[in-house]
């Protein structure tokens, strides 16, 4: 196998950096780091898409929370309003989901 042209240093431990530092002809394997798709921008992952990077891609985040990445509504945590009469609007009284 062809060696990464940026290989040195054969005693290298591999480090997320996307060089081969350990010379065996992978590069950063095992030290590649998962990220999520976040398509609505909430800050929480779809568990359903990810990707390898060693820091989050633009779109991605760490953490796999979101229970719909297609809604930023839809988040942990998320407060929620009750809508006792079903006009749906909330009135004052909250509750966490
Ligand atoms: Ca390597
Ligand atoms: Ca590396
Ligand atoms: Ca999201
Ligand atoms: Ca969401």
């Amino acid at each position: 196998m062809r060696r990464h042209k940026q290989c040195y240093q054969s005693a290298a431990t591999e480090v997320c950096d996307l060089i081969d530092n350990d010379c065996d002809g992978d590069v950063d394997e095992g030290v590649l780091i998962t990220y999520y798709a976040d398509a609505d921008m909430d800050t929480y992952g779809d568990p359903a898409v990810t990707t390898m990077a060693c820091s989050a891609p633009l779109g991605y985040v760490a953490n796999n929370n979101d229970c719909n990445d297609n809604d930023a509504n839809e988040k942990p945590n998320q407060i929620w309003y009750i809508d006792a009469d079903n006009d749906t609007y909330g009135n004052s009284s909250l509750f966490s989901a």
